[in-house]
């Protein structure tokens, strides 16, 4: 709030041609105002007009702020939003708007971060010879670009001899992915020996594969990246790519046996069916995704634009060119096909407590074909369990609902291994043969989510975005003290907004995760229990509400938003327990591949499991069971993210998703500003404006 001094200089700027405001809206969250009268200090009103022509009065009283003032039209459209006068949301969200909508321009600096703003059109300004133009260049010198971050990338870990990360952040749809593939190009073009390694196109390769087996359509996003990737591109001596290692994070295992309406599977099932007739795949017994229960349970099984058929000829395609061997595609697409079959397996209800497969269910009987396990075998153990009692062990029938469980199970497990699978082939064909001198690491995560339901999947992703918006904040904040330290100016603190209590709430000793691993280890746990829990421990937290509606439910303040996730399923997933009797089917199989995957722990998946102390050690009873929960696992693997990221100089570059209806460069000015507010541009561009006043 300015004092009754501050006012006054700073009502005199709103003489001459100084005298444009923007006032808030509440449809266009600030319109453009003229001041039509003077006035002196002690004024209760400003005397406005608005661009229609309608006048108004605007107060100033009753701690009513002056309204922020336009810059002048000459600064309108900046490159570099530091290089405005009067830095202000109005101000950032108005430059972003002219660039967007009237030049037709995606990418602004703010500061530190490159804002790429989703134009859901092909633009052409990513062709080789626009990377070979940014090549060499200082940012800034040429026009804001992904490749000019890039290029700053490249420069800082050739000058400084330190390994860089892009960091790609925005929500769902925002672009990430799209931003991090060009990012990569950008290495390989400049960093092309003209050897013929090839290793370049390598590296580019596994992007097409990645995104097959890794996304998927949701409404949000046609291309939805399910897991969290970050790709390390090895460079030599004379920084040129040596090769790259991948690190993958939780994949949405759900989505293999579940889809929500208009959602899809995982792309590579419907490229997979759609080549259904290939004589290749005769012995798959394909069928068209429309007739595949895992394939068609969100509804329409194509995207508009994209052709599966053609799709899987690029998956081969890239497979071989990371010299992925025919036999070894052969057994990829053996599986999936499997896991397709078992998911139309028809289980009956025999009464409430029992359950039977028919002993020729044709779709079973092609699973264990393929997958070189016994018919029967599968038949008993999907619909019994065997109980360990004191003296005996006794089998017992389980209701249909059991056994679907069963089954879907065995599918994600499946498929999870899949995955593991594929990626450490990928990693193994980029290995670096010699030695590393230095690496810039790319991230691209799954983005910021919710939906009318969200689950345990979107409490993980969001978690995830909480953790990387924290690195960021942390790292602005360093950067602002080094600055007043470098100044020797007071310190003055510029209001920042900090998450860690929400990291708190969700990580720290008894918050969300302890309580959910908690109730994980009852045997009689349910997700009501954990939920009850949550109530009465967090309830008081600022950062958390019980919804006054629900019982079922609870609700998160994040950074972003606020996200109201149901209970239900959060145990399940958490524990992610696949029953004994079916792993030692799977591991008996006549199917390498397979009994490879479900091979006694020593984890052949190529994602080690570490156990990392967090920041606040949590101490287990020891007697209690050791398994780690999928929550724990994805907690330690985000703490080593943190790690690695803290560890290599950062790039942001921060990705808009400017309006919901994927329209090309329309521009809704209240889902950008709800974007900006909740991401730190806005405090970013004000420090670094004090960091470079020569801009
Ligand atoms: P995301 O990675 O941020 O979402 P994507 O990178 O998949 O989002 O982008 C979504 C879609 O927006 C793409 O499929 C393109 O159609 C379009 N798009 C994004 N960036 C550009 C660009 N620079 N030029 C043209 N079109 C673009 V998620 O993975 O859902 O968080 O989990
Ligand atoms: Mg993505």
């Amino acid at each position: 709030m300015p004092s009754k001094t501050d006012q006054c200089k700073e009502l005199s700027h709103y003489k001459g041609k100084y005298n444009r405001v923007w006032i808030p809206d509440a449809e266009h969250v600030w319109k453009s105002a003229e001041i039509l009268t003077d006035f002196k200090s002690g004024d209760t009103v400003l005397e406005i007009q608005l661009e229609d022509g309608t006048e108004l009065q605007y107060p100033l009283e009753g701690g009513e702020k002056l309204p922020p003032l336009r810059n002048p039209d000459i600064l309108v459209g900046e490159n570099d939003l530091t290089a405005l006068s009067y830095l202000h949301e109005p101000a950032v969200l108005h430059n972003l708007k002219v660039r967007f909508v009237e030049s037709k321009i995606i990418y602004t600096y703010c500061g530190i971060i490159l804002v790429a703003v989703n134009p859901y059109k092909q633009l052409p300004i990513y062709g080789d010879a626009v990377i070979h133009a940014y090549a060499g260049q200082n940012m800034g010198d040429l026009d804001p670009h992904i490749f000019a971050v890039a290029e700053e990338a490249y420069k800082q870990m050739a000058r400084n001899n330190k390994n860089q990360s892009i960091i790609v952040s925005g929500e769902s749809g925002a672009g990430k992915t799209v931003s991090a593939r060009y990012a990569m190009r950008y290495f390989a073009v400049v960093s092309k020996s003209g050897s013929k390694t090839r290793v370049e196109d390598k590296v580019l390769a596994s992007n097409p594969i990645t995104e097959a087996i890794g996304n998927a359509k949701t409404t949000r996003n046609d291309n939805s990246s399910r897991f969290g990737k970050y790709t390390e591109i090895s460079f030599d001596k004379r920084y040129q790519i040596i090769g790259a290692n991948m690190r993958t994070y939780l994949l949405e295992k759900s989505r293999v046996v579940f889809q929500s309406e208009n959602e899809r599977n995982y792309h590579i099932f419907y490229q997979l069916c759609a080549c259904a007739n290939q004589p290749e795949f005769k012995d798959l017994r394909l069928l068209g995704a429309d007739r595949f229960n895992y394939t068609c349970l969100g509804g329409e099984t194509e995207i508009e634009g994209v052709d599966d058929h053609a799709d899987m000829a690029e998956t081969r395609r890239t497979f071989s060119l990371l010299g992925l061997k025919d036999s070894f595609q052969a057994d990829v697409f053996k599986v999936l096909a499997a896991i397709l079959h078992l998911g139309n397996v028809k289980i009956k209800e025999n009464g409430s407590e029992k359950s039977s497969i028919g002993s020729r269910d044709p779709h079973l009987s092609i699973f264990c074909e393929l997958m070189g396990v016994s018919m029967d075998n599968m038949c008993r153990w999907l619909c019994h369990r065997r109980i360990v009692l004191s003296a005996e062990t006794v089998v017992k029938p389980q209701p249909k609902e059991r056994a679907i469980n069963a089954r879907d199970a065995l599918a994600k497990h499946i498929y999870a291994h899949l995955f593991d699978w594929v990626i450490h082939k990928i990693n193994q064909a980029l290995m670096v043969p010699g030695k590393q001198h230095s690496f810039i690491g790319v991230l691209d995560i799954y983005g910021f989510e919710t939906f009318d339901i969200n689950s345990f999947e979107q409490f993980c992703i969001n978690y995830a975005n909480e953790k990387l918006q924290q690195q960021f904040n942390l790292h602005v904040f360093k950067l602002e003290q080094e600055e007043y330290m470098k100044e020797d100016i007071p310190w003055t603190l510029i209001d920042f907004y900090d998450n860690q209590p929400v990291i708190d709430l969700i990580e720290a000793k008894m918050g969300i995760l302890d309580l959910l691993d908690e109730e994980c280890l009852f045997p009689q746990g349910t997700d009501k229990n954990w939920l009850q829990k949550l109530y009465n421990f967090l309830g008081s937290n600022l950062h958390f509400e019980k919804p006054r509606m629900s019982n079922d439910s609870f609700v998160i303040q994040h950074f972003a938003d606020k996200v109201e996730y149901q209970c239900k399923g959060f145990l399940e997933k958490n524990r992610d327990t696949l029953y004994e009797e079916l792993v030692d089917i799977m591991r008996t199989s006549q199917f390498a591949v397979l009994a490879d995957f479900f091979k006694e722990k020593e984890s052949n998946s190529g994602q080690k499991i570490i156990k990392v102390t967090p920041a606040q050690p949590r101490v287990k009873a020891s007697n209690k069971q050791l398994r780690t929960t999928v929550g724990d696992k994805f907690r330690s693997s985000l703490y080593l993210l943190m790690e690695t990221l803290n560890a290599t100089t950062p790039h942001y570059v921060r990705c808009i998703k400017p309006n919901e209806e994927k329209q090309p460069f329309e521009y809704d000015s209240k889902r950008v500003v709800q974007q900006l507010r909740a991401c730190g541009v806005l405090e970013t561009i004000r420090i670094s404006a004090q960091s470079y006043p020569s801009r």
